[in-house]
């Protein structure tokens, strides 16, 4: 970015213009919101500056709809759904928010008559990334999807002051930096420092006898923090609904202890303020590695409590009446992290609010649901019954007291079975105690529900076997979508021009329906000569990226090979890097053949902690380095890490992707998210049978897709067998063992050559995640790769295809079903299929 001011705008003298009164005023209002909100005039103003003046003015748009959404709601007395997420993974807001208002056109040639470049005003905007990866962008593609469909959805979650952490490769290695997305303020949100609840912890429990001789719990803690509400309006398509994500911030009661400075000691007198704080300094930045840690708890708690506070004001504000809260109010709990709900809304029903503790159980679990999002077992979340005891006393006592009455009600139903008692409890003895915050979730709420179908099926058949058997009603799948306001018509809109053009403007209001009548142009060699241009507009795009952060030049000629995520063993980027090996191999022993062009390109960030994934990056980067600097490759193949990976570069990534790699060992990846996001935008996937691929392939057809690998039924039998014998299995594939061993042996870290010895040690003695015995039929699909590519019709005759069969993977239609089978909050308008 420019230091120097006036460095979007090139100061022109005033031209007469011909522009439309919408385009006139929207041009003015800007620079109203310059002069007036920024106090910049254009000759002094800053990239930024123009950036918040623009985002400033779009916001006065979304004010207006705002307010008439809240009344709408109010004056139907619609049922409110409450989505409780510890991540929203964001991104920019700028494009989106223009463009659900119909604004962008208008927007676009008011900044042309300005003569600021839209581009670059795009691009200074930070990320808003206040997640990890798929589970909390799900959460940002499902508030945009309740605003479209008019549902009074709510997000609840916490205002991180560091979001993510930046990812910065030096020498191949991933470093983290501080990520600092408020450093320049944040126009989209409002803070609301009137909006604001005690958080309490710690401290004691006393029994308390009332005048009417009933004893109840009085819990007396021993710290308070307040939660600051700040609230950010998500615009729906076409300014159908506005809805409020409102993020708690923590402060401390006092910012400073007077005292205490007055008398000499300065450091401690803010003390609390800096404790109280740290609770919405930063994003826990593992995606699944254990966390329990004491600050994540209590986090957990803060968020939890201030949005159950907020949520039930407001409810007897509108309704006066507790009892009618599930008729009125769903809450919806995203992964575990929000589970402490079930004991803190158990709390307040019947600690503040003075209802009798089955009425309160029954009123609880009609309002409360719960979405699972990962079987990794260390993933799994679990609190030390001591630390519970600790911060939350209160509320270790309602989840004993729930327990109690589970077990209770077991027995009573003549369940004695001592090993079924032991599994569904929420106490689990045999790790030092820990309260199982998957077991409270399941039975505190009336819905259970996975995000694909074989994910929900896992999930019956493992982690909730016996609650599932003894509720079995309860778990149903929700299968995840994304949203094609977002990762299609912002992120591709030659595609969705071309789409426009071909079926019509409906693809844009109704594309679950509509995407299909593409089907048949993908018959047509014109259309497919325009699709194809469309992924070279934006494979040089993503090309030019990389040449200006990376110095790396690439083929746009060449198959783009696409993985970007999390980095994790259980993706099984390492079985990408094996196959990526082995064709160098390939290619070096047999340099005449007619190699088929690739980039194989990776992106991702490894959770701090995590060595084996940090590892893995830093084999990427030796392996690009080494490929990509050989002149017997002559470019046939090349490799790029790109370094962090967010949701932003995510948008120009997957437009230009020729193929999606979805390899992760079947039965492990909940879903995948991107997967639908590649198809999309036509790229054809290589997957294993997992997660959500499994409903990719029989709606596109497993024809157009390269199917490849173990299915979980395989992986399970296999596994369980014990009889998986991975060095059987390197002996049997030569093209493995060669790859093992070249990177085992140093070619890939001639100044460090033992670098990956364990790491294939590893792999060859305990491959937990089976990329040995998935290797050669990978090896094999992308040989199927390398044949289609040299059949372009056919290849783009499936890219078309990908695209035309993918509109079931709107988060349009899993917001719908969650609406109608979970929520029951359709707004009647809006209950069409
Ligand atoms: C776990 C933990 C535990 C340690 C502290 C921080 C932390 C943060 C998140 C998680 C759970 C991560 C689970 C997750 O992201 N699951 C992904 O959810 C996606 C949306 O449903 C799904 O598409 C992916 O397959 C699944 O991996």
């Amino acid at each position: 970015m420019s230091a120097e001011p006036n460095s979007a705008a090139k100061q022109k003298d005033a031209p007469t213009s011909h522009a439309s009164p919408d385009v006139q005023a929207f041009k003015h209002s800007i620079l109203a919101k310059l002069k007036y909100a920024v106090g910049k005039d254009p000759a002094n103003a800053y990239i930024h500056d123009w950036f918040e003046a623009i985002a400033l003015a779009a916001r006065d748009h979304l004010v207006d709809n705002w307010e008439e959404s809240e009344a709408r709601v109010d004056r139907k007395q619609q049922k409110r759904v409450y989505y409780l997420s510890l991540e929203f993974l964001i991104g920019r807001l700028l494009v989106d928010c223009l463009s659900n208002l119909g604004l962008l056109e208008t927007a676009k040639a008011a900044l042309a008559e300005l003569d600021v470049d839209i581009e670059r005003i795009r691009e200074v905007e930070p990320d808003a990334a206040l997640g990890n990866g798929g589970l909390g962008r799900l959460a940002a593609c499902f508030m945009e999807s309740m605003a479209t469909l008019n549902i009074a959805g709510h997000g609840y979650g916490i205002r991180y002051e560091h979001g993510l952490f930046k990812q910065v490769i030096s020498d191949g290695w991933q470093h983290e930096h501080t990520e600092t997305w408020l450093d320049f303020g944040n126009p989209w949100e409002f803070e609301r420092p009137e909006v604001s609840y005690n958080i309490g912890f710690g401290g004691s429990v006393n029994t308390v006898t009332e005048r009417n001789d009933v004893p109840r719990q009085h819990w007396q803690p021993t710290e308070i923090i307040r939660a600051i509400a700040y609230d950010t309006p998500v615009v729906g398509w076409r300014r159908a609904g506005v809805n409020t994500l409102r993020l708690w911030r923590a402060r401390a009661l006092e910012d400073l202890q007077l005292e205490r400075f007055n008398a000499g000691d300065h450091l401690g007198a803010v003390a609390d303020v800096v404790r109280a704080e740290s609770i919405s300094r930063v994003l826990y930045p593992a995606d699944s590695t254990e966390a329990g840690q004491e600050l994540r708890l209590r986090q957990e708690y803060f968020f939890v409590s201030a949005s159950l506070q907020d949520l039930l004001h407001r409810h007897m504000r509108l309704h006066g009446d507790i009892h009618s809260l599930p008729e009125k109010v769903a809450i919806q709990l995203n992964d575990t992290h929000p589970a402490i709900a079930v004991a803190e809304l158990m709390r307040q029903l019947v600690d503040v609010y003075r209802i009798e503790w089955f009425a309160a159980w029954e009123l609880s679990v009609a309002t409360l649901s719960y979405t699972n999002h990962t079987l990794l077992p260390e993933a799994l979340e679990s609190w030390p019954v001591s630390l519970m005891e600790r911060l939350l006393p209160r509320h270790m006592q309602i989840i004993y007291l729930i327990n109690a009455y589970h077990i209770d009600s077991l027995r009573a139903q003549d369940i004695h079975d001592f090993e079924l008692l032991r599994s569904v409890s929420l106490i689990d003895e045999e790790h030092g105690r820990r309260v199982r915050m998957g077991n409270l979730a399941f039975l505190g709420s009336h819905s259970i529900n996975g995000v694909s179908a074989l994910h929900t099926d896992l999930m019956r058949e493992t982690v909730f076997r016996d609650l599932h058997n003894l509720y079995p009603d309860r778990i149903r799948n929700k299968t995840n979508g994304v949203t094609f306001r977002r990762w299609l018509y912002q992120v591709n809109p030659q595609l969705t021009q071309l789409l426009i053009e071909n079926i019509g403007q409906g693809v844009l209001d109704s594309p679950e329906s509509s995407l299909i009548k593409l089907e048949p142009f993908a018959e047509k060699p014109a259309f497919r000569k325009q699709f194809i241009a469309q992924r070279q507009h934006s494979k040089a795009a993503l090309a030019r990226l990389v040449k200006e952060r990376m110095n790396i030049d690439l083929n746009t000629e060449a198959i783009f090979d696409v993985q970007v995520k999390r980095i994790h063993e259980y993706k099984r980027q390492l079985l990408n890097l094996l196959h990526t090996v082995a064709l160098y191999q390939a290619i070096r022993n047999d340099p005449t053949t007619d190699w088929v062009p690739r980039v194989k390109i990776f992106a991702g960030k490894a959770a701090a902690s995590y060595h084996q994934a940090k590892l893995i990056i830093k084999l990427a980067n030796d392996i690009s380095r080494t490929i990509n600097d050989d002149p017997t490759v002559r470019g046939l193949l090349k490799v790029v890490f790109i370094p962090n990976y967010n949701v932003s570069l995510a948008e120009t990534i997957i437009p230009a992707a020729d193929l999606s790699e979805q390899i992760s060992t079947a039965g492990m990846e909940a879903s995948g998210t991107s997967n639908m996001k590649f198809a999309l935008n036509g790229a054809l996937t290589i997957g294993t049978l997992d997660g959500a691929n499994v409903e990719m392939s029989q709606l596109i057809g497993a024809e157009h897709m390269f199917i490849f690998g173990m299915t979980a039924q395989e992986v399970k039998v296999r596994m369980g067998n014990g009889d998986y014998d991975t060095i059987h299995v390197i002996k049997n594939s030569e093209r493995l063992n060669g790859a093992l061993e070249a990177i085992s042996k140093g070619v890939f870290s001639p100044d460090d050559p033992e670098r990956y010895t364990g790491l294939i040690d590893g792999l060859v003695h305990h491959d937990r995640y089976m990329l040995c015995a998935d290797f050669d039929s990978y090896w094999d699909a992308q040989r199927k790769v390398d044949e289609l590519w040299q059949n372009p019709n056919q290849w783009w005759r499936s890219a078309v295809l990908n695209t035309a069969r993918t509109g079931w993977f709107s988060s349009d239609r899993t917001i719908r079903e969650y609406a109608e089978d979970i929520w029951k909050a359709m707004p009647p308008e809006k209950k069409k299929g």
